[in-house]
């Protein structure tokens, strides 16, 4: 075989090995056994130092254009390998840019939380204020301004919390009921309007409403140590009770969306309200229509509690009421285990978004 069969052989050669090449590292071996320093090229150039000047060039030349032609085989092979590196790596990171995104769960209100926003807004559109305040009170707030005499059960460590702090004559406690907010709100409305009322003048009415956590030593399938209260008061100089009959069927005909619900005030005692009385509801439709359901306690505020007020109990009059937001909670959906709003499972939460 001539030079120029051989370095043509050695071309075909090197192109097919190039070609077998899968990967980069192969490909540079195959490379090595043509280019690199005891490869077939350079083993071809050796032995050509007895040549003449002549046969040299030529045959140089000849080895240039093989070098030459081989390189590119090189480069174009590695191009190839390094675009289907791309191509593969393409498909494995492809996206489809028409996929609609994936939505992340929302949060939502608790159904607690629900119905007191439900409730703030009913008394809000009619003229009621919303007073929050403190969880910790002392038993002045919660007990003695409300008329609760000493001896209650009520102030007792088997139905109270009592915490550290406080006076001796005033010990801390977590509030049993949301009325201390009221004599809070009311005491300060009352500072607000002093000069005027000892003017003589006409005080603006109280009109607020306090909901928020309260607690009591107490736990079963309808009671939670920590529960829901909110409260209302109404006081001014001519304030009776046709007006919590007609405030309070209102608010229950909105509330639970039902306009030929009923009312029935049932006699009953609190120590800070005289005369009292339970409310109960009657849905005249729906799944509990025809049965009595107690959803609140109300009465004339206590003239002792009117005067720790800061007010005249002989010129200023006024009533209260109490309710159970999760015992409307329960009513409006359905639910008979309250013990369920408080367990923290989403499962069953999750089911009051709207
Ligand atoms: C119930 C009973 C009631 C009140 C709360 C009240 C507040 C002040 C003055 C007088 Cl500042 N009374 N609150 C009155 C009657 C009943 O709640 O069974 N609640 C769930």
């Amino acid at each position: 075989m001539n030079d120029a069969d051989i370095l043509n052989e050695l071309i075909i050669t090197a192109k097919a090995k190039f070609e077998q090449s899968l990967t980069p590292a192969d490909l540079e071996n195959a490379k090595a056994q043509f280019l690199g320093k005891s490869g077939r090229i350079t083993e071809f150039m050796k032995g050509m130092a007895q040549l003449s000047v002549e046969v040299k060039k030529s045959r140089g030349a000849a080895v240039n254009l093989a070098k030459q032609a081989i390189e590119a085989a090189l480069n174009e092979r590695r191009q190839a390998l390094a675009n289907a590196e791309l191509e593969k790596q393409l498909k494995a990171e492809a996206l489809d840019v028409t996929l609609p995104g994936r939505l992340y769960p929302l949060g939502g209100l608790h159904p607690v939380s629900l119905t007191l926003e439900r409730i703030e807004a009913i008394f809000g559109s009619m003229g009621f204020d919303i007073a929050q305040g403190p969880e910790i009170e002392t038993d002045w707030f919660n007990f003695t301004a409300l008329n609760t005499p000493e001896d209650h059960p009520a102030r007792s460590m088997h139905d109270t919390f009592y915490v550290e702090g406080g006076t001796k004559n005033s010990p801390n406690l977590l509030r049993t009921h949301t009325s201390p907010m009221q004599i809070r709100y009311a005491v300060q409305h009352v500072k607000q309007h002093r000069t005027l009322i000892d003017a003589g003048g006409r005080m603006p009415e109280i009109r607020v409403i306090a909901p928020g956590r309260t607690y009591r030593v107490d736990s079963d399938a309808t009671h939670s140590p920590m529960f829901h209260q909110c409260e209302g008061l109404w006081i001014g100089e001519n304030v009776s009770f046709k007006d919590l009959k007609f405030v309070f069927t209102d608010f229950c005909r909105t509330f639970f969306e039902s306009n030929d619900l009923v009312l029935r005030f049932r006699p009953s005692f609190f120590p800070f309200t005289e005369p009292s009385a339970e409310i109960d509801i009657q849905f005249q439709s729906g799944p509990l229509s025809g049965r009595w359901l107690e959803v609140a306690g109300s009465g004339q505020v206590h003239p002792n509690v009117v005067r720790n007020m800061g007010l005249d109990p002989e010129k200023y009059i006024g009533f209260a009421f109490g309710m159970g937001p999760d015992r409307l909670t329960m009513l409006r959906y359905g639910v008979n285990d309250l013990r369920l709003f408080f367990d923290g499972d989403i499962r069953f939460l999750s089911q009051f978004q709207s």
